[in-house]
Parts: C-alpha cells; structure tokens; sequence
C-alpha cells in the first residue's frame, strides 16, 4: 500500500472481475463489443447487460473512457477503455497515458471512490511490461492532482511477474 496526495495505491494479483470496488477498468477495443483477453472475462462474468449498455455507446477512440453499469460483477461500474496497439517505431505513449487518466476522470465524475485498473495494452496490444507500468503510476500520479472524490486506486495484475514489476516500480516511484 503507497499513498499518494491521499489516494491510497493498491498493487494486488488477481482476477478484476472478482473485485469488490465502485469502478473496474476494462481493457477493451474501439467498438466496445467484446473482446479476448480481460475484456472477454469481464463480460463474461458480468453477464449481458453490460453489452447492451456498450452497444448505445457508439465505440470509443483509443485513450478515451466510456461507462456503463457493472452487470453481475460486484463493482458498480466498468469504465471501458482503449489502449493503443504498441507500434515500435511510434511512441504511443501518450494515448497509453490518456487511456489511465481519462478513465479515472469518468470515475471520479461519476463519484466513484475506489478504482480498480488492469494492466492496460500489455496482452494482445503488446505493450512492454515495464514501459506501461511507467506510464500508469505517472498517469494516475498526475490525476491526483484534480482529483476530486477517489481514494484508492488498485492496479490488477494477472501475473506474478507482472505483479512484482508493480511492486518495484511503485516502491521506486515513491522512494
Ligand atoms: N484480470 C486482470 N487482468 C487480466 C485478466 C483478468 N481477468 N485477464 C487478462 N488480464 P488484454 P490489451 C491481463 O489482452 O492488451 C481484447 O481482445 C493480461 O494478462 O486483455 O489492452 C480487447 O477486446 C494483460 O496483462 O488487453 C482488445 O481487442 C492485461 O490484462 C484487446 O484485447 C491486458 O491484456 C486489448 O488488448
């Protein structure tokens, strides 16, 4: 547990549809219709209404947020996100740093005190691991600063690697 400009930062390993928190965030593509990966076990786990609610939405650009009820799940809301495909020789670092930050503002808007982020762009996006993890501390760091209603913020990784990534960088971050 770290805290920062009193959010307190979670790292955890686990599954993000068994999370009990007002918002989880959903790695998902541009039509916001399913998908693989964390996108896959959300909607599965939280059944179809949340698919209903993605097919008003009318998809989402890469780095932007949409929202819609949490079905099944014990959250109260999915924030769905897009993340960029990692390219090599372009720098999406930014809309990867967008993705984080706009998904807590739409949180935060929505009143939601607690929010729960995957490892986003790091599956069938390809993202580097340690990159990304960068990019989500400094983005959820920055958010901070105009946060309004969120206190705690948990990072979900699926992996023991990728939980012990989080753990380092966070204890770096925070030295
Ligand atoms: N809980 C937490 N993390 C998970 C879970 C889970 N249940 N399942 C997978 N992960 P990915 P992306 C981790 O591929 O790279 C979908 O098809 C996984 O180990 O889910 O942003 C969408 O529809 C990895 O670290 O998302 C898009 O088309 C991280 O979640 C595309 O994949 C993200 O992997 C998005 O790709």
């Amino acid at each position: 547990m770290f805290k920062y400009n009193n959010i307190t930062i979670e790292i955890i390993k686990g599954d993000i549809t068994k999370l009990e928190c007002d918002a989880i965030v959903n790695a998902a593509n541009k039509t916001l219709l399913g998908g693989g990966g964390v996108d896959g076990a959300i909607h599965r786990a939280g059944g179809s209404k949340i698919l209903e609610e993605c097919r008003k939405l009318g998809g989402c650009q890469t780095g932007e947020a949409k929202i819609t009820t949490a079905g099944r799940l014990k959250a109260k809301y999915v924030v769905h996100t897009v993340g960029p495909v990692y390219k090599k020789n372009e720098d999406r670092s930014e809309l990867l740093y967008n993705a984080y930050y706009n998904s807590m503002k739409l949180a935060d808007e929505y009143n939601a005190k607690s929010i729960a982020f995957p490892a986003i762009s790091t599956g069938v996006y390809g993202y580097p691991k340690s990159e990304a993890s960068d990019i989500a501390v400094k983005s959820v760091k920055d958010y901070t600063k105009i946060n309004k209603n969120i206190e705690k913020v948990t990072f979900v990784l699926f992996s023991e690697d990728d939980y012990r990534l989080y753990c380092t960088k966070l204890e770096n971050y925070m030295k």
